[in-house]
């Protein structure tokens, strides 16, 4: 498929700082190259809270209209998370799709599920986006033709009935359980072996498979892309000292993940929860690193993981 033409949509709060805006912004840009398109064009505009209709002013979305024309954009993809309504007035006046970030975010995890487990736990986040925002435009949405925002994983295209979403649901927490089960005999079987693990984390991209890969002289997916690992992949080390340890590379983080994401993710970061030690790999070359840290430690404090000895690495130096 060639490359979608994306025109990308941001509202700017009165307490957003300019810096931390832009670098949403890039970080979105980010996401749509990385999901395969291309941003044309960034539109924002300032406002003192969201529209409930539409997300950004109507003056503007004529401005959006003229762009899409121009550029013949295939979607249009919001900063924000959008409700079934304001994405469904948008598009009806765009006569384009609208998705917004939460979803590029779950299209990227899609396309980059490897294992069973990481497949339905992609799938069951999609799924838990989509049902409430299904109410009464189940049609519109299943015209829907392929494209950035209806990947499933393994190019499966999204089912969007809702009956048959809700017995997915059912389903896919049923094999969960499975999967969960096999994961706890494990963690048991080294908590009994005393194996000292230690878990590697980072903001997505830090560079975390890198410092793996050297370590343990394996090969985990390693890549200038957003989510390059989604399954935790664990290997033993040795350190000079003759200690033997356990390291696991795991999926990266990023400001604003969808909550349906994260609970969907639980059984794989929780992982990270059973580590003895915590390395935090921080791309230290990035402009917002800073910010990066704060969105990692806040995400490992609602993993319950705050408590965990951690040691921050600042990476990329070269
Ligand atoms: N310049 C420089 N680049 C690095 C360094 N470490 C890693 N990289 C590059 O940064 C990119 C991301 O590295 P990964 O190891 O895939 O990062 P990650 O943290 O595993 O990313 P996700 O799995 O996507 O969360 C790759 O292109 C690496 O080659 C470093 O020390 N210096
Ligand atoms: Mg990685």
């Amino acid at each position: 498929m060639s490359e979608e033409r994306i025109i990308a949509i941001a509202v700017k709060k009165p307490n957003q700082q300019d810096d931390l805006f832009d670098s949403s912004l890039d970080e979105l840009v980010s996401l749509v190259e990385t999901a395969g398109g291309r941003v044309v064009e960034i539109m924002t505009q300032n406002r003192n809270r969201i529209h409930s209709a539409f997300y950004i002013g109507e003056g503007k979305m004529e401005e959006i209209k003229e762009k899409i024309e121009e550029y013949d954009a295939d979607l249009v993809i919001s900063n924000d998370e959008l409700s079934a309504g304001q994405s469904r007035n948008l598009s009806d006046f765009f006569g384009c799709r609208v998705i917004d970030r939460s979803q590029l975010i779950l299209d990227i995890f899609a396309s980059r599920a490897r294992t069973k487990e990481g497949k339905l736990q992609v799938e069951l986040a999609q799924l838990q986006y989509l049902l409430p925002r299904l109410r009464g435009q189940g049609t519109q949405l299943s015209r829907l033709g392929a494209g950035i925002g209806t990947r499933g994983p393994g190019e499966t295209k999204l089912e969007t009935d809702q009956r048959h979403i809700r017995n997915r649901i059912d389903e896919i927490k049923r094999r969960l359980k499975q999967v969960v089960k096999q994961r706890e005999q494990y963690r048991k079987r080294r908590k009994l072996n005393e194996v000292f693990q230690v878990a590697l984390v980072g903001y997505t991209n830090a560079g975390k498979s890198t410092i793996f890969n050297r370590l343990t002289n394996s090969e985990s997916l390693e890549e200038n892309k957003l989510f390059a690992t989604l399954d935790p992949l664990t290997r033993k080390l040795q350190l000079p000292s003759g200690f033997q340890v356990l390291l696991t590379d795991t999926v990266g983080f990023i400001q604003q993940l969808p909550t349906s994401l994260i609970a969907a993710f639980r059984s794989t970061l929780e992982e990270v929860r059973e580590a003895d030690f915590i390395l935090h790999v921080v791309d230290s070359s990035h402009p917002d690193n800073e910010q990066h840290q704060e969105t990692v430690l806040k995400l490992l404090d609602e993993l319950e993981c705050s408590n965990i000895p951690t040691l921050t690495v600042y990476n990329k130096k070269i």
